[in-house]
């Protein structure tokens, strides 16, 4: 098990139903510490960067309406194994396969409105931190 920093940001969604608190208390009571955090408003060209894997998908125009509807609660989060520590409480990006107990599998019902994103590895996870705190 080695320390890692993992971007993970709560969605528009998070705030609108005010489950802020809800997931940050499951991610302290995990065990990680959530060393940086901050509310920001996203905008058009850094969604467009973050989600670049995802710019000529269909859904796209949706996906950057949904991210643009509000601000996100943007946070690093460490922990022994906390890149896919993370990923594993979130859930499946596909919210139908999220089981309960998963953050996406116990609050989401749509494959968009997903309220969280976390890093997908140790390459991307160093990116997004720059991105989002550099
Ligand atoms: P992830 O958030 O689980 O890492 P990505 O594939 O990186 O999944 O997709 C980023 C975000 O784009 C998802 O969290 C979700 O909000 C949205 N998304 C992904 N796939 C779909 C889809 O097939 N339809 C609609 N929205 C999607
Ligand atoms: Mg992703």
């Amino acid at each position: 098990m080695l320390t890692q920093q993992t971007y993970i940001m709560l969605k528009p969604d998070a705030l609108k139903r005010q489950l802020l608190g809800e997931i940050i208390t499951r991610i302290e009571k995990k065990g990680y510490q959530i060393v940086q955090a901050k509310l920001i408003q996203l905008n058009a060209p850094l969604i467009a960067e973050h989600y670049a894997h995802l710019l000529d998908q269909t859904f796209y125009p949706k996906l950057e309406t949904y991210l643009l509807s509000g601000p996100v609660f943007a946070m690093i989060v460490v922990g022994p194994d906390a890149i896919q520590g993370m990923r594993n409480m979130m859930g499946p990006t596909n919210v139908f396969e999220a089981t309960p107990g998963t953050i996406r599998g116990d609050y989401a019902t749509d494959v968009t409105y997903n309220l969280i994103h976390g890093s997908d590895s140790v390459e991307n996870a160093a990116i997004e931190i720059e991105r989002f705190f550099g």
